[in-house]
């Protein structure tokens, strides 16, 4: 076994591998050495399963035996297949979380969402009116009503381009028109990458990789967008505040409940229900201080941006948070969530709830979330939780570390209201040279990489260089752990950079929010590329995921390429096996997009080839280096 200082660069992470090996318990890092080495094949994307004259796979030596499959398909058509529906499977995660805020806001609409409301009802109106709605004078629930059709609509097959590219610079539309590559329906999209990489349909890599691309923007500019901006209208536009994050946040004292996936319409209703004091009362009744509400992943993002709320861990930290000992409680919807944590909570006295009907756990207690009964359900997860705190082993106790201060919040209107409602202050210090750039660090761990250490050793490697770092995702909790989301973290970066910082009060990292909120990012590169009068591409701007893993973190990663934003990744994805394939990624679509993927898993040389390309960037708009 690898001592754990080998596995991950927290302290709260270390001490709790080394409890789950005193408790017998086995963690992600296990399965990876079981699993260790990989199938060569698969790693490079070689297999082929998607018929029954096969399973193929195609050797990786030129001259080898097996060159092609039993239907000729080659490595390449073969590599592209797989990463089409990679892709495809990362923007119907996204997509159809999306597609369950429109469901509840259409439940909303009709009287039939008890607990949901429209929280910002400002941004309601002015996202409507992007979208060509007429909001004057008419009553919000008439404008709600025209929202969510406009946003069904973009998961169908009528249009010719999705709402929001109307946020889009021309140029960039121009490209996609140009390529055949302009989003039309998040699920035409997708049905259409499952189609064309059915047997006997694109046998052309380049084509297939294409639509790869289309598919990946239909995810962005709609399906994570109408999850973003729905969120924000139904549960408020986060504002910068002040959290805690690690394990440290779970409290000895209290039932603790984390909530882990990624959808706010179920943890948004845990929390209300675990502040009700009724519910509260039955806590102390059951010996308790207190209910205690922690985060984990994207759903722990959410509640961290708009409530506040602590975030225990990200994804590799997820066991380890309940080997605590001390969750009494973990409430799930969907996405990221590891099956094994069945397993891990039933060595302990941990409940562990699922809430999702598309995403049952066997062995968990499942707790169906609908819009109309969610407050109810809600008060009945809370209630498990309390009963399961009345059997926690407080002897079986092990809270880590103290917790350390973050600050959260940064959505784009938080942004421009903390600017003085333009982005001129930013872009002047972009001009001026303090602020060199940006760059955007998102998704997930990946125990194939020491946990958090390149998530951290690039924020850190880039914000010395000027570049300031927006973090989503599983970045955030690494972020923050480094003390990289407090002011005082500017103490790190460059002198223009600290500057920068020191003068609006604000950290050298700034969080905008979940995975899905990448559409924030994209929205903001938009916005600033409109503001100049240029390309997203002309800008010096990053997209970054060192450590990724998912399907949907490779969804992110090509709709921010597609969008012009190059993007850095720490480890290739299954493609490897196919020149063509390889190539087209890694420079390729610089001619066709103007951006592409960097493999490059050492954060300093990465930072460093980020950096020249920032250079050229900021010479071409006429600024100093
Ligand atoms: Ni995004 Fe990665 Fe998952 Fe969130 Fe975390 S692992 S792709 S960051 S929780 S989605």
């Amino acid at each position: 076994l690898k001592p754990p200082q080998e596995l991950s660069i927290w302290e709260d992470a270390q001490k709790m591998i080394e409890k789950a090996r005193r408790d017998g318990v086995e963690t992600v890092w296990d399965r990876y050495e079981q699993q260790s080495p990989h199938c060569t094949f698969c790693e490079l994307g070689l297999t082929c399963k998607n018929c029954n004259m096969g399973p193929c796979r195609i050797s990786p030596k030129e001259g080898g035996k097996m060159q092609r499959g039993v239907c000729g398909a080659d490595a390449h058509v073969i590599v592209a297949r797989n990463f089409g529906r990679f892709v495809a499977g990362g923007a119907a995660g996204h997509s159809d979380h999306g597609r369950d805020l429109i469901e509840v806001l259409e439940a909303i609409v009709e009287g039939k969402a008890p607990g949901y409301q429209i929280s910002d009802e400002a941004k309601l109106r002015r996202v409507s009116a992007e979208l060509g709605i007429n909001v004057d004078g008419r009553d919000v629930m008439d404008v709600a009503r025209d929202l969510m059709d406009i946003c069904y609509a973009d998961f169908g097959s009528r249009k010719k381009e999705v709402g929001f590219t109307c946020r889009v610079p021309e140029k960039r539309k121009e490209i996609w028109r140009k390529l055949g590559i302009m989003p039309r329906g998040v699920d035409r999209e997708i049905a259409e990458m499952m189609h064309r990489t059915h047997m006997g349909c694109d046998n052309d890599a380049p084509n297939t990789l294409l639509h790869a691309a289309r598919t990946s923007l239909a995810d962005g500019w709609a399906g994570s967008m109408i999850g973003t901006e729905l969120s924000d209208i139904i549960f408020g536009t986060p504002a910068p505040s002040a959290s805690r994050a690690n394990l440290g946040v779970l409290k000895a004292d209290h039932v603790n409940l984390l909530v882990h996936g990624h959808n706010p319409v179920v943890s948004e209703m845990v929390l209300a229900a675990a502040r009700e004091p009724e519910m509260i009362a039955k806590a102390k009744a059951a010996g308790a201080a207190g209910i205690n509400i922690g985060g984990l992943c994207c759903t722990g993002n959410e509640l961290l941006m708009r409530q506040g709320i602590p975030m225990a861990g990200n994804h590799l930290m997820t066991e380890l948070a309940i080997v605590t000992g001390a969750v009494d409680a973990m409430v799930v919807d969907y996405q990221c969530i590891m099956p094994s944590l069945v397993q891990t909570a039933a060595c302990y006295h941990t409940k562990f709830i699922t809430t999702a009907d598309k995403a049952k756990f066997t062995g968990a207690t499942h707790v169906s979330f609908h819009p109309d009964n969610a407050v109810k359900q809600a008060r009945v997860v809370v209630e498990m939780a309390i009963e399961a705190y009345e059997r926690r082993d407080q002897g079986r106790v092990e809270i880590p570390c103290e917790p350390v201060d973050i600050t959260t919040g940064f959505s784009i209107e938080a942004l421009l209201s903390a600017l003085g409602g333009t982005l001129d202050p930013v872009l002047d210090a972009v001009k001026a040279g303090k602020i060199r750039g940006f760059t955007a660090i998102v998704g997930c761990n990946n125990p194939r990489i020491k946990h958090d250490s390149a998530n951290v050793g690039l924020a850190k490697a880039l914000i010395k260089k000027d570049i300031l770092v927006l973090a989503t995702g599983c970045v955030t909790t690494a972020a923050g752990k480094a003390g990289l989301l407090m002011p005082e973290g500017a103490s790190m970066a460059g002198p223009g950079l600290q500057e920068v910082c020191g003068a609006l009060g604000i950290p050298p990292v700034l969080h905008m929010g979940s995975c899905v909120d990448n559409s924030r990012v994209i929205q903001l590169c938009a916005a600033i590329a409109n503001a100049l009068g240029v390309d997203i591409s002309d800008l010096p701007v990053w997209g970054a995921s060192p450590e990724w893993y998912s399907e949907k973190a490779v969804a992110i990663g090509l709709y921010c390429v597609a969008s012009g934003i190059p993007v850095q990744i720490g480890t290739p994805p299954h493609i490897t096996g196919s020149d063509v394939v390889t190539n087209l990624a890694l420079s390729g679509l610089e001619d066709l997009v103007g951006a592409a993927f960097l493999v490059e898993a050492d954060p300093e040389k990465a930072a460093d080839i980020m950096d020249e390309r920032i250079k050229a960037k900021r010479k071409a708009l006429g600024l100093s280096e």
